[in-house]
C-alpha cells in the first residue's frame, strides 16, 4: 500500500495542470491517485485563487459574508467606519489594568523578551515602555479570556463595523498584540477555532502570509501586506502560515478577535 501512495503522490507533483491518470487505466492506483488530488484540490482551493491580498476602503456585511468570512481569502480593509472609538486603548491602559489586578490573561507570548508573564511585561522599565532612545525593543501578545476583564475592554474596542454582532467573539476571546519597531511574531500557523480579524490601533505592522507547503502547485506562496493604524485584516490563522514585523518609528498596538 505505502508503494501506491509513494508512486500516487509523486505523480501528484508532476501533473498539476492536468490532475487524471490515463482514462483507459483503472484500478486503486488510478482511484488513489484521484483520491489525493480532490483533496488537495479541496485543502488549496481558498488560495487557488489569491494573486493579492484584496485590499479595500470599507466591507459591506453581505460582501464579508459571501465573499471573505469563510472562504479563507483574507483582506484588509483601509477605511471601515468602527475606526476611532478607543483613543485611550494604549500600553498605559493595559499596565493599568494589570495594576489594579483586573489583567487575566490565559496565554501569554512572549516572543523573543525575556518576560515571563504579562504582569513582568507591562511593569517594563518606562524608558524600554515609551521607547526612550537605547531602549531594549520587545514585541509580545497575550489573550484575555476572563469575562469581567474583557467587558471593560470591549467597551473601548473597534468591532469592524461590517461583522455582525452575533458572529463576533464566540469564544470570549480578545487578543492585543503591542510592540517596537523592527519586531513581531515568526512564521507560523495557528490552532484556533475560527478566522479571526486584527485592527491596528497605532503604528504600522508588515503581514507576510504563505500558503501550505502542499499548495505549491495551486497557489502562490508568499504575501506581503502593510497594516497602518486605522486598518484591519481578515485572515483565517488557521490556514494562512503568517509572520509580522512591526514598521515605522511609533509602538505598534494591535487588537484581534474571532467570529464564527
Ligand atoms: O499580530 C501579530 O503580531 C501576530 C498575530 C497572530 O499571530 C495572529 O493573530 O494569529
Ligand atoms: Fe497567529
Amino acid at each position: 500500500m505505502w508503494k501506491i501512495l509513494v508512486y500516487a503522490s509523486a505523480h501528484v507533483s508532476l501533473v498539476r495542470t492536468s490532475p487524471q491518470l490515463s482514462d483507459s487505466y483503472t484500478g486503486p492506483l488510478k482511484e488513489t491517485f484521484n483520491d489525493i488530488t480532490r483533496s488537495l484540490l479541496e485543502e488549496c482551493s481558498f488560495c487557488a485563487k489569491v494573486d493579492a491580498v484584496d485590499i479595500v476602503p470599507s466591507l459591506s456585511t453581505k460582501t464579508f459574508l459571501n465573499k471573505y468570512a469563510y472562504t479563507g481569502r483574507p483582506v484588509l480593509v483601509t477605511n471601515d467606519k468602527s475606526f476611532g472609538r478607543s483613543p485611550g486603548f494604549d500600553f498605559e491602559f493595559f499596565k493599568n489594568l494589570s495594576k489594579a489586578k483586573q489583567l487575566k490573561t490565559c496565554q501569554f507570548f512572549r516572543y523573543k523578551t525575556k518576560f515571563k508573564t504579562l504582569d513582568d511585561a507591562l511593569n517594563m522599565d518606562q524608558d524600554q515602555a515609551t521607547l526612550k532612545p537605547g531602549y531594549t525593543p520587545w514585541y509580545i501578545g497575550w489573550n484575555i479570556c476572563d469575562n469581567k476583564t474583557i467587558d471593560i475592554v470591549k467597551e473601548r474596542i473597534d468591532i469592524p463595523s461590517f461583522l455582525p454582532e452575533n458572529l463576533a467573539f464566540p469564544n470570549s476571546k480578545i487578543w492585543i498584540f503591542i510592540g517596537t519597531p523592527g519586531n513581531g511574531a515568526p512564521m507560523h500557523l495557528d490552532k484556533v477555532k475560527y478566522p479571526s480579524w486584527q485592527t491596528q490601533l497605532s503604528g504600522s505592522k508588515k503581514w507576510t502570509l504563505q500558503s501550505p507547503p502542499k499548495c505549491i502547485f495551486s497557489c502562490r506562496k508568499h504575501f506581503e501586506v502593510t497594516v497602518h493604524a486605522g486598518q484591519l485584516l481578515i485572515l483565517d490563522t488557521n490556514i494562512w502560515y503568517h509572520q509580522t514585523k512591526t514598521i515605522g518609528q511609533n509602538i505598534s498596538i494591535a487588537v484581534s478577535g474571532e467570529y464564527k
